[in-house]
């Protein structure tokens, strides 16, 4: 069996869900309910929108191995994270369904031969990416969407963990 190459995005998945494990299993389920605001979402919609952004994410990484643009499926975070409750889900059950996602999307990262990796495509969604944008005129990798996913996820991390 061939070692899997360890790519810096899989290994700053991992990174991430080690540095935030401990403070997000800390919280309490009268933490993680508080709103800010009526229209500001809670700790645990905050990680309900990382599951969505995982999940979502996760047919992005693999579809885009055998499609030759990284376009396709978008969602609405407000309304995604608003249709499924998260809200009235047990603060464990997210945390859970969370870090496992994550687990297996650092495995799909570290699978991912270079070749899909790092081709280049075009179009892509990425000229209005929070954290590694790519213009529109311009061919983004693979590796730009994954490197964008882990910055949108720490993003969220800070928020919830202060
Ligand atoms: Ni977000």
């Amino acid at each position: 069996m061939q070692p899997i190459p360890e790519t810096s995005t899989g290994r700053a998945l991992r990174e991430a869900l080690r540095a935030a494990w401990s403070g997000l299993a800390a919280l309490t389920e009268p933490d993680v309910s508080r709103k800010p605001s009526p229209d500001q979402w809670s700790a645990k919609e905050i990680l309900g929108h990382l599951i969505d952004s995982a999940s979502t994410n996760h047919q992005r990484f693999v579809r885009a191995q055998t499609m030759p643009d990284l376009m396709g499926l978008t969602y609405d975070a407000d309304s995604w994270v608003m249709s499924q409750c998260y809200q009235d889900a047990p603060w464990e059950d997210l945390l859970v369904l969370w870090r496992f996602y994550n687990l297996q999307l650092a495995r799909v990262m570290e699978s991912i031969p270079e070749t899909h990796r790092t081709r280049p495509r075009h179009p892509h969604p990425m000229a209005h990416a929070g954290w590694c944008p790519v213009p529109e005129d311009q061919p983004a990798t693979l590796e730009d969407l994954m490197h964008d996913y882990v910055g949108h996820l720490k993003h969220h991390l800070k928020k919830i963990l202060g």
